[in-house]
């Protein structure tokens, strides 16, 4: 059936004019273009339950989409030109906020930071944080398993969602928007769309936890001699702070340098800018003068034992903006410094300093010259392990070594019994690296789920899990 007998039959727009449909067949990194027969955007989860029909019925393949601020080329669809591009972003509802359950419900296309802001509004605190929330949405960030800078204390997406309402790959939607703490009913169908990358449903709707908004937020730039001083410094972090600690991220050396070079208006808390620095964020359910105490206690101590060599607690909010700043420019400092690897690893916390001076002692002996970008959730035991070319070089080839880059890597991600893919996702960049590492066992449940959930195999192909067979 023609794309355009589709029209009258869903409130919400189609697109197939080329120069329309454009921004949405690239992704954010600019890195995979692709081709649609149509890009629809519905009103409502019945116009999305009615375009997944139509497609079932077409056998054409359904690409979601959120705010295409995805890493690893999951949202834009492939070249054949087969693929309807579905965009969430006018399902952008709140349908209820209930601050006594401390759970909002909200549809798939809300922008993220907007709903921090609705949160905010009803007194309670959204945690979920990450660079891309002035564009990314929760449905994405659900599809995802979205980390970002609040995992530490409040976990991820998936650990942030109580209920969804979900499009299935025929088109029923099923409601399970509930806000229970606790719900031993069956199989967890819940678990199983949140990090599906769109290859099992479309999400509709969430409902996501609230947490008390803390009294005040205190943060500090910690220069720290190496990872492994910082780990201690985590450790006593932990041990003396408990949940008021709520971000611990690192910036190592060639970070610190790329965004002085690439971003030089960019403030400095401090002249150090030669070793491994730590952001830390302490949230205080009290004053933020008893969060000051507390912090300024765990600097003072980590100073006599000389993890800390250098430290700087931001003295009001704009401060505290610039340290987090640095670490929030970090993504778009490589990309203006050219061409660029990334990785996204995860090793247990108390290996991740290991693994660091491990790995870049064999990707220097390797590829001497390059630089080692390595940033990230520290506290999470989480980095994104990113490789730029040489230091006044913009890698116009860079993408040659890429594989031999992506192999010591993630061999060594495996031998410390790691994650090649920490939040970002598979999508099209690392579904060959998770068939290369995981086992057969678990391969096979993966394809029996989708079998399962998504028969004719129309639900996001080829991402995630690679072609459906
Ligand atoms: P999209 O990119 O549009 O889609 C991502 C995936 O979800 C695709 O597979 C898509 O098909 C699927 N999808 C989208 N919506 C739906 C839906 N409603 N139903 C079913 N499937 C759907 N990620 C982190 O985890 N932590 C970070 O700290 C972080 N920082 C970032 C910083 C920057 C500057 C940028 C650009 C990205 C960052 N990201 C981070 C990656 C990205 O923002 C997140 O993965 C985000 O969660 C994606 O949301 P989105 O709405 O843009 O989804
Ligand atoms: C972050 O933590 C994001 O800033 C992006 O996950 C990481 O640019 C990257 O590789
Ligand atoms: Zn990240």
């Amino acid at each position: 059936m023609p794309i355009h007998s589709l029209q009258g039959s869903f409130s919400g727009r189609l697109l197939t004019d080329p120069a329309d449909m454009a921004p949405f067949l690239i992704d954010w990194r600019k890195r995979w273009t692709g081709k649609a027969i149509a890009v629809a955007l519905p009103d409502t989860s019945e116009d999305v339950a009615t375009v997944v029909r139509w497609c079932a019925a077409n056998q054409v393949p359904i690409v979601p989409q959120g705010g295409n601020t995805g890493m690893s080329g999951a949202c834009v669809p492939d070249g054949s030109g087969r693929a309807l591009l579905l965009s969430l972003t006018r399902l952008n509802r709140v349908r209820e906020v209930d601050a006594l359950n401390n759970t909002m419900t909200v549809e798939a296309g809300c922008i993220l930071q907007n709903l921090q802001d609705v949160a905010r509004d009803a007194n309670r605190l959204f945690p979920l944080s990450l660079g891309a929330e002035g564009s990314c949405t929760i449905g994405g960030n659900l599809s995802t398993n979205a980390g970002g800078v609040a995992v530490l204390r409040y976990g991820n997406a998936r650990e942030l969602c109580l209920g969804l309402e979900v499009v299935t790959a025929d088109g029923e939607i099923w409601n399970g928007l509930r806000g229970l703490r606790k719900d031993n009913t069956g199989y967890d169908l819940r678990d199983l769309f949140v990090g599906a990358e769109g290859t099992l449903g479309v999400i509709t709707a969430a409902t996501v936890k609230l947490f008390p908004l803390p009294a005040a937020k205190v943060t500090a730039w910690a220069a720290v001699p190496s990872l492994h001083h910082a780990m201690q410094l985590l450790e006593r972090a932990q041990n003396t702070l408990g949940a008021r600690l709520t971000a611990f991220e690192a910036l190592t050396p060639p970070c610190i340098d790329i965004l002085g070079e690439q971003l030089p208006h960019l403030r400095w808390p401090m002249d150090e800018r030669a070793t491994d620095a730590v952001l830390i964020e302490l949230s205080d359910p009290d004053s933020e003068a008893a969060g000051r105490v507390a912090l300024e206690g765990l600097l003072e101590h980590a100073m006599e034992a000389g993890w800390v060599s250098d430290a700087a607690i931001a003295a009001n909010l704009t401060q505290s903006r610039e340290f987090w700043s640095l670490r929030e420019h970090m993504t778009e400092a490589q990309q203006r410094a050219g061409k660029n690897i990334k990785h996204d690893i995860a090793v247990p916390v108390s290996r991740i300093a290991d693994f660091v001076a491990q790995t870049n002692a064999a990707i220097a002996k390797a590829f001497p010259g390059v630089r080692m970008i390595v940033f990230g959730h520290l506290g999470d035991g989480n980095l994104h392990y990113n490789v730029s070319p040489p230091k006044g070089t913009r890698g116009e080839d860079f993408e040659v070594i890429e594989g031999a880059v992506n192999r010591i890597t993630h061999d060594a991600v495996h031998a410390f019994n790691g994650s090649v893919s920490a939040e970002h996702g598979l999508g099209v960049l690392r579904r060959g690296e998770a068939a290369r590492y995981k086992s057969a066992v678990e391969l096979k449940l993966m394809h029996a789920i989708k079998q399962a959930l998504d028969p004719q195999g129309i639900m996001n192909p080829g991402k995630a899990l690679g072609d459906f067979a």
